[in-house]
C-alpha cells in the first residue's frame, strides 16, 4: 500500500477475500468489464451528451495515455475539483488505470482548503473547470500553483490531455484508488485512502441492497466528490449494475425534477436540506416523477415528520442513510416496517461491519443506551493518510474507528443517531470543524478568543455561531465573514451568527464547555 497509509492486517484481508467481499479487481478493470457487458448502453448523461459504456471506457484509456504523456505516473496525487460533469468520471477512471490518485476536492473549496489539500497530499497537479457558478477556478488553481512548489500541472476540464491508448501495468487492487476528505474534527481535513478492493465492494453491496439493474437511472444531485453520490451506491454502484448515471449541475428542484422526468430517474440521494426544498416545490411542479423508486436521504439528521412526507410527495420509497467518507454505511431496507424507516438510520450494509457502542471510558453499553459509535470492517479505513499522531487517537489499538457520533441501537438492530461527541457543526450536511474556524477568527486583531458552536436551524438543521471574547471593539458579523473569506475559506464555513461574551464556561478539565455555551446561545437573543 502507498506509503503513509495503514493497510488492513493480513488476516482481515484474507478473511475479506475468502468471503468474496474483496475480489482483487481494480476500479479501472471493472470499467473494462462493464464496457464488455453493457457496451452500447448509456453509462452517463451530462447535459446533451449521452456517453455509452464503450465510449467511457475508450475515453478513460485516452485520458490515461494523455496524462502519462504529460509525465503523470502511478502513485502521483492530483487534486480534482470539478462540478458534476462527465469529465470527472472519465478522468477518475483514467487515473485508476494509471494508478495515479485523485484527491477529491469540493467545488465550494477556496484557496485555504485547496492549498492544504495540495500540501497534505503532496499533489503534483490540480484539475479545475473552465468556469462554474461564476467563480474563476482556473485563477484559483494558478494561485495555488504559484505558492505550492510541488504543483507542476494545472489541467482544465475542457482540455484534458488525451493520447492514443498505451498498455499500462495493472495497479494493485489492495492499494489506494483515490482519497476522500474527512468532515473531520481537526483544524484541517484529513485524507481518507479508499482502495480499489474496498470501494468495489462498497458499491457492489449497496447496489445489491437497492436491487439496481440495467434499467436503474441514478441522478447525481450532491457534489460528485462526496462519498454518498459517488459510491453509496451512487455513480459507481449504478455502473456495477449496468445502469445510467445522470449529472445534475444544481440541486434546485425544477432542474432536477425536469431531469427525473426526462431520463426516467429511478434513484437519487440528497441531504435533508435539499429534501425540504424539493418537498416545498413538488405541489407546484407538474413534472412526471413516477419513475422514482428510491430517494436516499442522509448526511444529517432527518426529522421523522419530514421523513413521513417523502413517500406521499414523491410516490417512492424513502431510504435513510447514515454514512461517512471513512467507511461504515447504514441503510434502511425495502422490507423494514414504516416506523423503522421513519425513525432510524437503518443497519450496516455489510455482514462484516463490526460495531461497538461505548461510554466515555470505552466500555460497551447495553442495547438501547446511547454511546459513541466505533466501527471496523471491509470498507472502513484503518488510518488517515500521513497522520500517525491523529490515527493513534482516532482508532482503538485493535483498529476500530472512533466516529465521534453518539448512537443507540434498537432491539431490532437498527441504529439511531442521537448526537455527537466530536467538535463539528453539521450545517445541512456540510461538515465544519469548529477548531478550524476558531483558528481563523482569532486572527482578527479584536478577537481575543473564539468558540464556534452549532445553533439549531429549521432549514439547515444546524447553523454556525461564533462566540467571541473581544479585545477592544467587538467585530460585527459582516467583518468576521469578510475576514474569513479573505483568508480563503469556503463560504459554507463562514459563521451565520456572532455572539459576544466576557468569558467562556469551562469544563472540569479547564476546556471550553461548548455544550453549555451552545445551550446558552440557543436560549439567547438571536443573530446580529
Ligand atoms: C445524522 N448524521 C449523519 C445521518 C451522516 C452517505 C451518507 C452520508 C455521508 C456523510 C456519506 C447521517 N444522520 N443519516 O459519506 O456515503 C454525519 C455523522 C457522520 C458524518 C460523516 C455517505 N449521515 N451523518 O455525511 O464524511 O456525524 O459523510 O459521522 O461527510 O455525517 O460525514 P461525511
Amino acid at each position: 500500500m502507498l506509503q503513509g497509509c495503514v493497510p488492513w492486517p493480513d488476516q482481515d484481508a484474507a478473511r475479506f477475500t475468502d468471503a468474496g467481499y474483496w475480489r482483487g479487481e481494480t476500479l479501472g478493470a471493472l470499467l473494462r468489464d462493464w464496457a464488455a457487458r453493457h457496451g452500447d448502453r448509456t453509462a452517463l448523461v451530462c447535459g446533451d451528451r449521452r456517453i455509452s459504456y464503450q465510449r467511457l471506457d475508450a475515453w478513460a484509456d485516452r485520458l490515461a495515455a494523455g496524462l502519462r504523456a504529460q509525465g503523470i505516473r502511478s502513485g502521483d496525487r492530483i487534486v480534482v475539483q470539478l462540478p458534476n460533469v462527465a469529465e470527472f468520471v472519465a478522468l477518475c477512471f483514467a487515473m485508476f488505470r494509471l494508478g495515479a490518485l485523485p484527491v477529491f476536492a469540493l467545488p465550494a473549496y477556496r484557496a485555504n482548503e485547496i492549498r492544504h489539500l495540495c500540501e497534505l497530499s503532496g499533489a503534483i497537479g490540480i484539475v479545475v473547470p473552465r468556469e462554474h457558478a461564476d467563480y474563476d477556478y482556473v485563477a484559483l488553481a494558478k494561485e495555488i500553483a504559484g505558492v505550492v512548489p510541488a504543483i507542476e500541472h494545472v489541467f482544465v476540464a475542457d482540455s484534458l490531455p488525451e493520447a492514443d491508448p498505451v498498455a499500462l501495468p495493472e495497479p494493485d487492487p489492495r492499494d489506494v484508488a483515490f482519497f476522500l476528505l474527512s468532515g473531520g474534527t481537526t483544524a484541517l481535513p484529513k485524507l481518507i485512502p479508499r482502495t480499489h478492493d474496498d470501494y468495489a465492494y462498497q458499491t457492489r453491496i449497496t447496489a445489491e441492497i437497492n436491487e439496481l439493474g440495467p434499467d436503474s437511472v441514478y441522478l447525481t444531485v450532491l457534489p460528485i466528490e462526496f462519498n454518498f453520490p459517488w459510491g453509496c451506491p451512487g455513480i459507481i454502484g449504478v455502473f456495477q449494475a449496468g445502469g445510467t448515471a445522470v449529472m445534475a449541475l444544481t440541486p434546485e428542484p425544477e432542474p432536477c425534477f425536469e431531469l427525473i422526468e426526462r431520463e426516467r430517474v429511478t434513484i437519487t440521494s440528497v441531504v435533508p436540506t435539499i429534501t425540504h426544498l424539493w418537498l416545498e416545490a413538488v405541489p407546484h411542479s407538474n413534472r412526471d416523477m413516477s419513475s422514482l423508486e428510491i430517494i436516499q436521504i442522509g448526511s444529517a439528521k432527518l426529522h421523522p415528520e419530514v421523513a413521513a412526507r417523502v413517500q406521499p410527495a414523491f410516490g417512492c420509497r424513502l431510504q435513510q442513510v447514515f454514512g461517512m467518507a471513512e467507511g461504515l454505511l447504514t441503510f434502511t431496507r425495502a422490507d423494514d416496517p414504516e416506523d423503522v424507516v421513519l425513525t432510524t438510520q437503518g443497519r450496516p450494509v455489510s455482514p462484516a461491519d463490526e460495531i461497538r457502542v461505548v461510554d466515555e471510558s470505552g466500555n460497551d453499553v447495553p442495547v438501547g443506551v446511547a454511546g459513541e459509535l466505533l466501527t471496523r470492517g471491509p470498507y472502513t479505513l484503518r488510518g488517515y493518510y500521513n497522520a500517525p499522531e491523529h490515527n493513534a487517537k482516532a482508532f482503538t489499538s485493535d483498529g476500530f474507528y472512533r466516529s465521534g457520533d453518539l448512537v443507540r441501537f434498537t432491539e431490532s438492530g437498527h441504529m439511531v443517531v442521537e448526537g455527537r461527541v466530536k467538535d463539528v457543526i453539521n450545517r445541512g450536511g456540510d461538515k465544519i470543524s469548529a477548531t478550524e474556524v476558531e483558528a481563523h477568527l482569532t486572527a482578527h486583531p479584536n478577537v481575543a478568543q473564539a468558540a464556534v458552536v452549532a445553533v439549531p436551524d429549521l432549514v439547515l438543521g444546524e447553523k454556525t455561531c461564533a462566540v467571541i471574547i473581544p479585545d477592544g471593539a467587538a467585530p460585527k458579523l459582516p467583518q468576521l465573514r469578510k475576514l474569513l473569506r479573505e483568508r480563503g475559506l469556503a463560504d459554507y464555513k463562514l459563521p451565520d451568527r456572532v455572539e459576544v461574551v466576557e468569558s467562556f464556561p469551562l469544563t472540569g478539565l479547564g476546556k471550553v464547555d461548548k455544550k453549555s455555551l451552545a445551550a446558552t446561545i440557543a436560549g439567547g437573543s438571536g443573530g446580529r
